[in-house]
């Protein structure tokens, strides 16, 4: 599948600093150090419904990780899935009366255009769960051979005790596990499971849906968490450096995908960190496409919203926090955004450097891009006041916010 068009990324006077960033499964700061080349996965969406400002904001978070590593000169293979074929998408196009595949094509064009007009940088390989379909076969069928993996009624279930490792992403206990499995997905209640909490790798054929050939396994479709899992060893391989997403994927997306993986390579563990982004709520629930409490990227687009507000209004805010959308938060970035655009548009101003080496201290810092633009602000307010004599202060500044924050002022 093709990605969107990249944005250029101005290079910066003076040095990048390595990331240390927040890691779900140790619940620590772990200072990462790829070599010339980074390894980051991040889970992509599920294409029934338009990129709403939770999608938004959890790609902006693992946007500036690829920019502070671009930063330090490295480059970035970055993966992004797309769930083209699941429940949820045979679910929306049944009630809507519309073909499955054609709705995913539809709201997979509409997020590349989201993603391009905020200035996310594309993954390297962005690839749909339908076109990895022939990989994953031969992954369940090992995982089948090797007893990690067992028959019920003609589907491929996954055996939870088969990884020793198993829990060691989001650490939950037993019972934790079993309510969000029944939430997010799962199936603990189908009875002839060897652990409630198996979860599918394999889903034979269903009279009236879409199915793919699947070798030994029958025709069928991929269960979920296998479908990221062999996106990210084909082209990541083990060991990469970030699995990245929501942090309504911890359990049991990501817990379920290291096991795979686990398992399949006899390597611990998939990933070096496990980042999660926090849930951005709409009138007090988080906002997600099955409540319909949803403010999409595209809708602001269309009533004159200015993307690089948009994007401010993400990065006022830590990634992991949750917090709540509210049509203050998007004035305050169109108020910050003229300030800045005024700001870099004189002719001089206060001397640069510093502010470019704060904004670096602030987002190896666990992405503290609220740090970031404070430190913008009173770079503007200087500006402002004073005025300045530094006259090559507005374009570093402009190119440091473009490179860094990924907002071209
Ligand atoms: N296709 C799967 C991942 S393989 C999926 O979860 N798709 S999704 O469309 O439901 O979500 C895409 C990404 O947006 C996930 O990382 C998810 O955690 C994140 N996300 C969904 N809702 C919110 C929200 N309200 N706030 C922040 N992030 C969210
Ligand atoms: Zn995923």
């Amino acid at each position: 599948m093709h990605a969107w068009p990249a944005s250029e990324v101005p290079a910066l006077p003076g040095q990048g600093r390595d990331l240390e960033i927040h890691d779900t499964a140790t619940g620590a700061l772990v200072t990462l150090a790829p070599g010339p080349v980074a390894r980051i996965y991040v889970c992509g969406i599920t294409p029934y419904d338009a990129t709403h400002l939770g999608h938004a904001a959890t790609y902006n978070a693992f946007d500036l990780v690829q920019r502070v590593w671009l930063d330090t000169k490295r480059q970035v293979h970055y993966v992004q899935n797309v769930t083209d074929i699941d429940d949820p998408l045979l679910e929306r196009a049944e009630r809507d009366g519309v073909d499955w595949a054609g709705l995913a094509e539809r709201e997979t064009a509409l997020f590349r255009e989201d993603m391009t007009a905020l200035r996310m940088l594309p993954p390297r390989h962005y690839i749909g769960a339908v076109e990895a379909i022939p990989g994953i076969v031969p992954l369940v069928e090992r995982l089948r051979d090797a007893g990690a993996a067992y028959d019920l009624d003609g589907d491929v279930y996954f055996s939870v005790d088969s990884d020793p490792h198993f829990g060691a992403v989001s650490g939950l206990d037993a019972a934790a596990m079993r309510l969000l499995s029944a939430e997010r997905g799962g199936d603990p209640d189908r009875p002839g499971k060897k652990n409630p909490l198996d979860p599918l790798l394999w889903m034979s054929a269903r009279e009236g849906e879409p199915s793919w050939d699947g070798g030994s396994l029958g025709p069928g479709r991929p269960g979920w968490h296998i479908e990221c899992v062999a996106i990210a060893l084909d082209h990541l391989g083990m060991g990469f450096d970030v699995q990245g997403g929501g942090s309504d994927l911890a359990f049991p997306h990501h817990e379920m995908g290291a096991s795979h993986a686990q398992v399949l390579t006899g390597q611990f563990p998939m990933a070096k960190a496990y980042v999660h982004a926090g849930m951005v709520a709409l009138h007090g629930e988080k906002m997600s496409k099955s409540k319909g409490n949803l403010v999409f990227v595209s809708q602001l687009r269309r009533d004159g919203v200015d993307p690089a507000a948009i994007r401010l209004a993400l990065l006022a805010h830590h990634y992991r926090s949750d917090w709540e959308w509210t049509d203050q938060v998007l004035r305050d970035a169109e108020r910050r955004l003229e300030h800045w655009r005024a700001a870099v548009s004189r002719p001089d101003g206060p001397p640069a450097e510093g502010l470019v080496e704060e904004i670096r201290a602030a987002l190896s810092h666990d992405l503290d891009a609220p740090a970031a633009l404070d430190a913008v602000d009173r770079w503007a307010d200087r500006q402002r006041e004073d005025g300045g004599t530094d006259d090559g202060a507005p374009g570093v500044v402009s190119r440091a916010v473009d490179a860094l924050l990924g907002v071209a002022l």
